[in-house]
């Protein structure tokens, strides 16, 4: 089978956008070569001194990571010399980082990132992401402000993340359709694996942090049992799977079909994830596959935006299960978001 790599597929698909002038091409190429650097580190993190943590705490109150800063380092300066976007919001800055460069000055997009999300994992060598959300900017002109920022997540031009598993893989989406490229160490690109992907309509895995049960809503609490029943006709109880790293989970039920669920907690009121560089993103790719993304009650992609790290409850995969899983939301829960 003939190699596409990303950057032939990504100058194919061009034309999808009559009026771009390879603008968001290069912003697409420019964070797959961050990647392949987050990656190299990754791939290598017990052998070298960037394990552990660095003795801060970011503006979510979590412990962060050599590789966190390391990660986010490589993706803004790769944005900055890039030129194609006046501004980044990152999970690991409190504030955007306005950019207002000469090559940068007629830059036509934003971009928020989640530079290495479930960095929990890290030393313990279990799977790790990048997520990644584009949107044109909303200001006129000069360096990028907050209100580019301040858009539904159906504004968004492309979203993606990268998965630093088992193998490096891209999965990103333009909003027409979904597609994985995984790295060929050999070749050092990123080749079309996983063309056009469809999720499930339904599968047989749930992925939810059960050590929140006491703290659950009762429409999860409910679902959960559901899940666990004996039923051959729907074929469950389903399996539970719950890595800790979101991109990983998610990944893994966006292939096989399954639902991912970070609701509501009396320790978390708004949800855990954020809507800006989690939520949203994560839903494009879903809403592309076929899938489907809610809060339990309302769709995440058309969710205003008030806060750069606004949360918000997160249930996200197969159509068909997210649809039952929010109905045991309506039905069981007075404290729908
Ligand atoms: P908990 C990682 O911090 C993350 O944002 C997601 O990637 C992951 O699914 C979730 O939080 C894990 O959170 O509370 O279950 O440890």
């Amino acid at each position: 089978m003939s190699v596409k790599t990303l950057g032939q597929f990504i100058i194919e698909k061009q034309t999808d956008f009559p009026f771009s002038k390879g603008e968001l091409s290069r912003l697409l190429a420019d964070i797959s070569i961050a990647a392949k650097i987050v990656n190299r580190e990754v791939s290598k993190a017990g052998l070298v001194d960037i394990l552990g943590e660095t003795g801060k705490v970011n503006i979510q109150g979590e412990r962060v990571k050599k590789l966190d800063v390391f990660a986010n380092e490589q993706f803004i300066a790769a944005f900055k010399a890039g030129g194609e976007v006046c501004a980044i919001a990152s999970e690991e800055n409190d504030d955007i980082i306005s950019i207002n460069t000469d090559i940068s000055k007629n830059a036509k997009y934003v971009i928020a990132i989640d530079p290495l999300d479930g960095s929990s994992n890290i030393d313990v060598n279990v799977s790790i992401g990048t997520i990644f959300s584009i949107y044109r900017r909303v200001s006129l002109k000069g360096a990028g402000v907050l209100e580019d920022f301040m858009q539904r997540g159906t504004d968004q031009v492309a979203a993606g993340y990268i998965i630093y598993g088992s193998s490096c893989m891209l999965v990103y989406t333009t909003g027409k359709g979904v597609n994985g490229f995984t790295l060929d160490p050999s070749i050092g690109e990123f080749c079309l694996s996983h063309p056009n992907i469809q999720t499930p309509k339904k599968g047989n895995v749930y992925s939810i942090n059960e050590g929140n049960y006491l703290h659950f809503p009762d429409g999860i609490k409910k679902y959960l049992k559901f899940c666990q029943e004996e039923d051959e006709l729907s074929n469950r109880p389903y399996s539970s799977r719950y890595i800790g790293s979101g991109v990983a989970d998610i990944h893994r039920n966006l292939i096989t079909g399954g639902i991912y669920i970070y609701p509501t907690t009396t320790k978390s009121p708004n949800g855990k994830l954020r809507l800006l560089y989690e939520c949203n993103p994560l839903a494009f790719i879903l809403e592309q596959a076929g899938g489907k993304a809610s809060t339990g009650g309302k769709r995440i992609m058309e969710l205003p935006i008030t806060e750069l790290h606004q949360r918000t409850p997160l249930f996200l995969g197969s159509s068909e299960m997210v649809d039952v899983a929010q109905d045991f939301m309506t039905k069981y829960s007075s404290d729908l978001i």
